[in-house]
């Protein structure tokens, strides 16, 4: 994973102070890419542990069209947390403490920290319990799960792009057109969160089967090493659909951006030497990608420098 230190040292040479939507601030350069040779070991960061059964159980919550945040809670996975809690404490429900800006607050006054997590605690509490609540406050919107396998199409009929992806890689590998977007412009704005990960394209040469994404911002501390990891599992869980190797992972950036209170975080993981990848393994019972369960998907030879703290930028 040179790629990743790679692009982490050239941001602090070469980037430049940047302020973002957040308030934290960012050192930032537009435009990058790193290729991953899925071949040669699965591109899971060995610098820092990374939570791979989260990069899992997000997956195959896109890949089932979900959008609500209960299943991924119920799978004690909780990095979509933030943005549905944030339209909570913004409703007219909230009746808990003031929650403006409770990201960066958060960031820099712990005893603040304190009271957010404890609103955390019930916002999730609440999501697992009352059906009602989770179905009001629980839904991201049209994010990835619905702009994948349900994009509203023509005539109300919605359109499944994984599965004709896979259909069209089956049946006419050499296509130039292999391509899921998960940005739609009509539906942005009911989003959570506009797409990171906006637009992907699949590439079939040699029986190998290679994914590009173009990833619109990117905050390289947290989300790209989980970002890496999610579109190489994509590419294997199609690649083992279609009857195909696997080939390179191609990551592409337009903003990438170290935040400011990341910076140490991001020298330590620079200290460190990168040790063996991993190897994934898939279960070989499930015919299908949409059948895939948390237990078919796991990690092995996995031997990570510790993890590594850092707050989110909200
Ligand atoms: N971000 C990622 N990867 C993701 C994801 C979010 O890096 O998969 F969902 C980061 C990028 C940015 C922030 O720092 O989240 C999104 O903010 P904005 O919409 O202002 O770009």
């Amino acid at each position: 994973m040179e790629q990743y230190l790679n692009l982490c040292r050239h941001i602090k040479d070469h980037g430049v102070m940047k302020e973002d939507r957040t308030g934290t601030g960012t050192k930032s350069l537009f435009g990058y890419q790193m290729r991953f040779d899925l071949a040669k070991g699965f591109p899971l960061l060995t610098t820092k542990k990374i939570a791979f059964r989260l990069v899992v159980s997000e997956l195959l919550w896109f890949l089932k069209g979900d959008t609500n945040v209960k299943t991924l809670i119920e799978a004690n996975n909780h990095i979509w947390d933030e943005w549905a809690f944030e339209k909570w404490v913004k409703s007219e429900s909230y009746e808990g403490p003031d929650m403006t800006n409770f990201g960066i607050r958060a960031a820099n006054d712990p005893a603040f920290k304190v009271i957010v997590d404890e609103q955390m605690k019930v916002f999730c509490s609440n999501i697992v319990s009352n059906d009602d609540f989770a179905k009001e406050f629980g839904d991201l919107g049209p994010v990835y799960g619905k702009q994948w396998r349900s994009w509203p199409g023509k005539n109300e009929q919605t359109i499944d792009q994984v599965q004709n992806l896979i259909e069209q890689i089956k049946k006419n590998p050499d296509s130039r057109r292999h391509i899921i977007t998960a940005w739609n412009p009509a539906e942005v704005d009911d989003m959570a969160l506009p797409p990171c990960h906006t637009f992907m394209q699949f590439y079939v040469v040699k029986g190998k089967l290679s994914c590009q994404l173009y990833q619109r911002s990117a905050d390289v501390f947290l989300g790209v090493p989980f970002n890496i990891a999610s579109y190489a599992l994509l590419t294997h869980l199609i690649a083992r659909e279609c009857n195909l190797e696997v080939g390179e992972f191609v990551h592409t950036l337009g903003d990438a951006h170290i935040y400011l209170n990341h910076m140490e975080q991001v020298e330590t993981q620079l200290k460190r030497t990168p040790k063996t990848l991993p190897t994934l393994l898939l279960s070989s019972e499930k015919a299908s990608i949409f059948d895939f369960g948390l237990e078919d998907i796991t990690i092995d030879g996995y031997d990570p420098h510790p993890r590594i703290k850092a707050p989110i930028a909200v």
